[in-house]
């Protein structure tokens, strides 16, 4: 009964893996469909090879049984030994090529026309858009917008430790090391948002490190482009504006930015767009007024050990605080 339980809730949860919006088996990019193409080659491959050794396996035990007087004479022995060596190496070698190719095929082109820069934070992802023009650049955070159908290079960077950048349904895994630039190839080939996770164990939050990337439309990521390059919305409701009077005399402004005001800390996200994020304090929390506020009440019961202390406020600065961060658009 117990098994039997356990066997389908491991065949539901297996199953379940794969598809939806954090899969390799269900890939939305040409760098993670190269990768599934290899998955199920070595799959079938060997499939093949394990089902042949099981039937001359068993076909030697039921023989062994059966006669023992007749024997395979010294030389088609040799014959079977020498054909599956030459079998296994064509194998082997058949899946090195194989790799060999996939790998390729998710190597960086030459001139991919956007680089998108994330930097690796316990426990949380900084994106920056660099721009020549530094009135053109601007930050996020645990949101990556990309247009659909084009090459994106990530350019992948750690501030403390070994992290790892993993987007299943769009493309390959590539570590974060501190001290040293990575790259990897990020392409989405339909409009979507698709998830990503921490993928190299990096303390005690690793869990509460995703990220999501969203694929535009071009228009639409010309927009959301525009929006990002704007300083902060002035908030315009009474709570809001009072919120950021608070935000501002308090530590918050000491760890983050909003652009356009004198809060220009750099030890968490940026905040002067966190309003228009899907999720808040990466992928924890969908991003609402009260989820803000939870928040911010009390970050360390919600993502134990992160770097965001519990600055004490009273119930009108909460609000407002909240209101301000909700408004920031
Ligand atoms: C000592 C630095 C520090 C102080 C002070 C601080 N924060 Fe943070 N904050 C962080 C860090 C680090 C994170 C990222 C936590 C994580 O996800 O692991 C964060 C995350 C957040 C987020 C979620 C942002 C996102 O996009 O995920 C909000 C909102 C926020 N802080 C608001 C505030 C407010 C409001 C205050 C003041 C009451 C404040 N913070 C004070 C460091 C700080
Ligand atoms: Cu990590």
């Amino acid at each position: 009964m117990r098994t039997g339980r356990v066997l389908l809730l491991s065949i539901i949860s297996a199953v379940a893996g794969c598809s939806g919006n954090q899969a390799a088996l269900d890939p939305q990019g040409a760098p993670a469909i190269h990768i599934e193409h290899l998955i199920i080659g070595i799959t079938i491959v060997c499939t093949v090879v394990w089902l042949l050794v099981m039937i001359v396996l068993g076909w030697a035990l039921l023989r062994k049984r059966s006669s023992d007087s007749s024997q395979p004479g010294e030389r088609s022995l040799t014959m079977i030994v020498g054909s599956a060596v030459a079998a296994t190496v064509i194998i082997i070698a058949g899946l090195t090529i194989a790799s060999f190719y996939t790998t390729r095929g998710i190597g960086l082109p030459e001139n991919a026309a956007l680089t998108i820069t994330v930097r690796a934070q316990q426990w949380w992802w900084q994106v920056i858009y660099a721009d020549p023009d530094p009135v053109l650049s601007f930050q996020t955070a645990n949101e990556i917008h990309i247009p659909v159908g084009q090459d994106v290079r990530i350019q992948l960077e750690s501030a403390d430790v070994v992290h790892s950048f993993w987007v299943p349904s769009l493309a390959g895994k590539q570590d974060l090391v501190p001290g040293r630039s990575n790259s990897l190839l990020l392409r989405a080939e339909r409009p979507g948002i698709y998830r990503g996770q921490c993928a190299e164990f990096c303390g005690l939050q690793h869990t509460h490190m995703a990220m999501m990337v969203i694929a535009d439309e071009p228009a639409d990521y010309q927009r959301w482009i525009a929006a990002q390059r704007e300083n902060e919305a002035i908030p315009t409701d009474q709570d809001a504006a009072a919120g950021k009077i608070v935000f501002l005399s308090k530590p918050c402004a000491a760890c983050h930015t909003v652009r356009g005001t004198p809060a220009t800390g750099t030890t968490g996200p940026d905040l002067t767009h966190v309003g228009s994020r899907q999720t808040i304090a990466a992928g924890l929390l969908e991003t609402t007024r009260g989820s803000l506020a939870a928040w911010i009440a009390d970050p360390q019961t919600l993502k134990p050990g992160n770097n965001m202390p519990m600055v004490p406020l009273n119930s009108v600065e909460l609000r407002n605080i909240s209101a301000y961060m909700e408004s920031l658009k």
